[in-house]
């Protein structure tokens, strides 16, 4: 074997033998490099006769052709080989449940007013607000509790530091919105809307906070009668307890505003030892429960909105807005509504897309 065929033998084999990206390249500079064994050989050629290196020439580059490609060759083999094993190494388990993005949630107050809003708009309600500082005349006087009336001391006020003239109160009831909405209609256009919002009162205790939410609802219209009120409350219920058994009593009572008053009771039974709304009340250890106080408008009160009271008739309802949230949705202390315990927003607290979560709206 000549020199240049054992030389050709051994670059292949270690161009062949080479097991990594650098060995490899150690093999090519030590071949092909500037001081490479076969570039000392063609370097030779310019020394050489026309006729050996016409015989010397094409063996000399056709051994580094050789020596070139079997480098290419093996550097596409070792490239595919790491390749496949970082693909191998390094797959993804499409499975794997994915990290839980930690997202806010709509506490019940808000999930509440929420379905109240909706269940009324389909009765062609709309949701009026007001302000939650109130002047003594918009929370009291319009609604025939004048300054000597003993519901002023009832009401626990909040008073604040004002002129005397016009002393402010934090609103004890959302009624003062409703008033300001009389006015604004100006005493000839119907009224329909429900008073969502805060209120306060200078209590608490386990079922009281200084701080608590009111739903209240007025009508005014022409002819508007007691079973106006006694429908929309019905019809109000069964959507909210989402359930078509909910009975009511009405029970003569006394608020300054209505004339004549009356609270409303829902019937419950004990499922599983617990209170449901809904269901035949004088069954088992079924019975009734408050939940709404409500009344025909007092006709004092109907004048100072604006209305002439010889006409226009109405009636209203109020209730506690955290009230209906534990009754629907079965929490049983009002103070954790405003302690802001995480643990307590994320056990009863809503999705953001779930709001509201009623099945269907009033009829459906
Ligand atoms: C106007 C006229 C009448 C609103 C009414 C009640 C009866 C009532 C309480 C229930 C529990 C409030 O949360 S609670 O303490 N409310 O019983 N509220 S009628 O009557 C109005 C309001 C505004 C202009």
């Amino acid at each position: 074997m000549s020199d240049l065929d054992q030389l050709r033998t051994d670059l292949l084999a270690a161009v062949d033998s080479a097991e990594g990206l650098d060995a490899l390249d150690a093999v090519r500079v030590q071949a092909l490099g500037k001081s490479g064994t076969v570039t000392g050989l063609l370097k030779t050629l310019g020394g050489m006769s026309p006729e050996q290196r016409q015989s010397e020439g094409p063996r000399i580059q056709g051994l580094r052709e050789a020596v070139a490609d079997a480098i290419a060759t093996r550097r596409d083999a070792l490239e595919r080989a790491a390749l496949d094993a970082r693909l191998a190494s390094e797959t993804l388990d499409m499975t794997l449940p994915v990290d839980a993005v930690a997202a806010g949630g709509v506490h019940p107050v808000s999930q509440v007013m929420d379905e109240l809003a909706e269940i009324f708009a389909d009765l062609g309600f709309a949701v009026a607000t007001g302000p939650e500082i109130e002047d003594d005349w918009h929370n009291f006087t319009a609604l025939n509790i004048p300054e000597t009336h003993p519901a002023r001391a009832m009401h626990d006020t909040f008073y604040l530091a004002g002129d005397h003239e016009r002393p402010m109160v934090l609103r004890t009831h959302t009624s003062p919105v409703q008033i300001r909405a009389m006015k604004a209609a100006g005493g000839t256009q119907p009224v329909r809307i429900i008073a969502p919002g805060r209120t306060y009162r200078s209590d608490s205790d386990a079922t009281h906070t200084p701080m608590f939410h009111q739903v209240e609802g007025l009508v005014i219209d022409k002819g508007i009668t007691l079973g106006h009120l006694k429908w929309t409350l019905e019809t109000f219920l069964k959507a909210f307890f989402e359930r078509d058994d909910i009975v009511l009593r009405l029970r003569p009572s006394y608020f300054p505003f209505t004339e004549p008053s009356a609270e409303v009771d829902v019937g419950y039974t004990v499922i599983n030892g617990k209170r449901v709304i809904g269901g035949d009340p004088s069954q088992g250890e079924g019975g009734w429960m408050e939940v709404l106080g409500s009344g025909m408008v007092h006709r004092k009160v109907i004048a100072a909105g604006g209305y002439d009271p010889d006409q226009w008739q109405g009636f209203a309802f109020g209730c506690g807005i955290d009230r209906l949230a534990m009754l629907k949705y079965g929490m049983d202390d009002l103070r954790a509504f405003f302690d802001g315990d995480l643990r307590w927003l994320k056990h009863y607290g809503f999705g953001a897309l779930d709001v509201p979560t009623l099945s269907g709206g009033v009829g459906a």
